[in-house]
């Protein structure tokens, strides 16, 4: 097992034993992480269509639904998601020899799909590729690209479109390919203004462009597609926010009283923890979400250098400096005390360490 994590851009060469791995695959299962997003999903349809246009049997398999903002990319009406479609799944994948992982670099972060890739990759039968660039990967794969410099999964799958175009002497990258590539790029880099934006992310979103993805209906398909029961959640929730220790950190808890009443679900939260920071004093924002079960789910959010996915880990999960998540087990009462004790923790420490 190959763990790269060189930290900056990959070199046409470095992307090799990944396009061996490709290529020597024919019937190739893609996947992402549970409560996909963009950058996942826009990276299993781009990778998709560049591998059926070499002739590979492509499926993917996702943990959970496409939420709707991304109905409209291509092919996704093919997906095929765990919690509905169990058997098939479990056929696709019996019948796979390469499964890929994309946007995530934790075996659990596969949901239920990770027990039966597991299952067939003991028996020999599969191998296993993740491509990520969240931190602290998990050594699960036969090969895993781990480059947390980069901004997206998106920006490394361009790289690796981009390697393997030169490798066979095509161009790969179709109007289909740039729109995923361009969802996926935007989506992460919260429309190209997040620390990671780069110069070159600005280039290579410049040359999807002029492969055919629209940036301006893009975003227009992504961002407002609201339906009016998230503009109720919305106004609930910012009516909510609170904010402790002098102004440096915002929390909110929306309960699942507060999705039934305004009709949401899970992922119209997403919309809401970006105004836990737009108050210039907030370094670490939290929402945390009650689930149908009880259980707590955890967002955080920082400015500058706040490593909250430190703070995730403590509870199994992770992420990245600025963003990051976790699952509690522990209901409304108890999770927010020890989630804003942790915070609070984490805040003073780092207080002492940066001084
Ligand atoms: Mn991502």
């Amino acid at each position: 097992m190959i763990i790269h994590e060189y930290g900056r851009k990959l070199e046409e060469k470095e992307w090799s034993p990944c396009i061996d791995m490709l290529l020597a695959g024919e019937h190739i299962v893609l996947t992402t992480h549970v409560n996909s997003d963009g950058d996942g999903l826009g990276s299993e349809v781009a990778l998709a269509e560049v591998l059926r246009s070499l002739g590979k049997e492509v499926t993917i398999v996702n943990p959970t639904e496409v939420p709707s903002n991304y109905v409209f990319l291509q092919d996704i009406a093919d997906i095929t998601v765990f919690d509905e479609q169990v058997e098939e799944i479990i056929e696709k994948i019996s019948l796979a020899d390469l499964v890929v992982l994309l946007d995530a670099n934790l075996s659990e972060r596969m949901g239920g799909i990770w027990n039966h890739v597991s299952f067939a990759r003991e028996l020999g039968r599969l191998n296993v590729l993740c491509i990520d660039h969240h931190l602290e990967p998990e050594d699960f794969a036969d090969l895993m690209v781990c480059e947390t410099y980069a901004s997206s999964t998106g920006e490394l799958i361009y790289d690796l479109v981009t390697a393997l175009e030169d490798r066979l002497g095509k161009g790969l990258i179709t109007p289909g390919v740039a729109e995923g590539l361009y969802v996926a790029v935007m989506t992460d880099t919260g429309s190209f203004r997040f620390p990671k934006t780069t110069p070159y992310v600005y280039r290579l979103a410049g040359d999807l462009v002029a492969k055919g993805a629209d940036p301006n209906d893009i975003y227009d398909k992504v961002y407002n597609s609201l339906k009016p029961q998230s503009l109720q959640l919305l106004g609930a929730a910012l009516s909510e926010i609170k904010l402790i220790e002098d102004g440096s950190v915002s929390w909110l808890f929306i309960s699942q009283d507060m999705l039934n009443k305004t009709g949401s679900k899970l992922f119209d939260t997403d919309l809401i923890i970006k105004y836990l920071l737009s108050v210039r004093s907030v370094r670490i924002a939290v929402l945390m979400v009650e689930m149908q079960d009880g259980r707590t789910k955890v967002s955080f959010r920082s400015r500058g250098d706040i490593y909250v996915n430190k703070i995730a880990g403590n509870y199994g999960g992770g992420g990245h400096k600025n963003a990051a998540g976790c699952m509690l087990r522990y209901a409304r009462e108890k999770a927010i005390q020890i989630i804003l004790a942790d915070v609070r923790d984490f805040l003073k420490n780092s207080e002492i360490i940066n001084k």
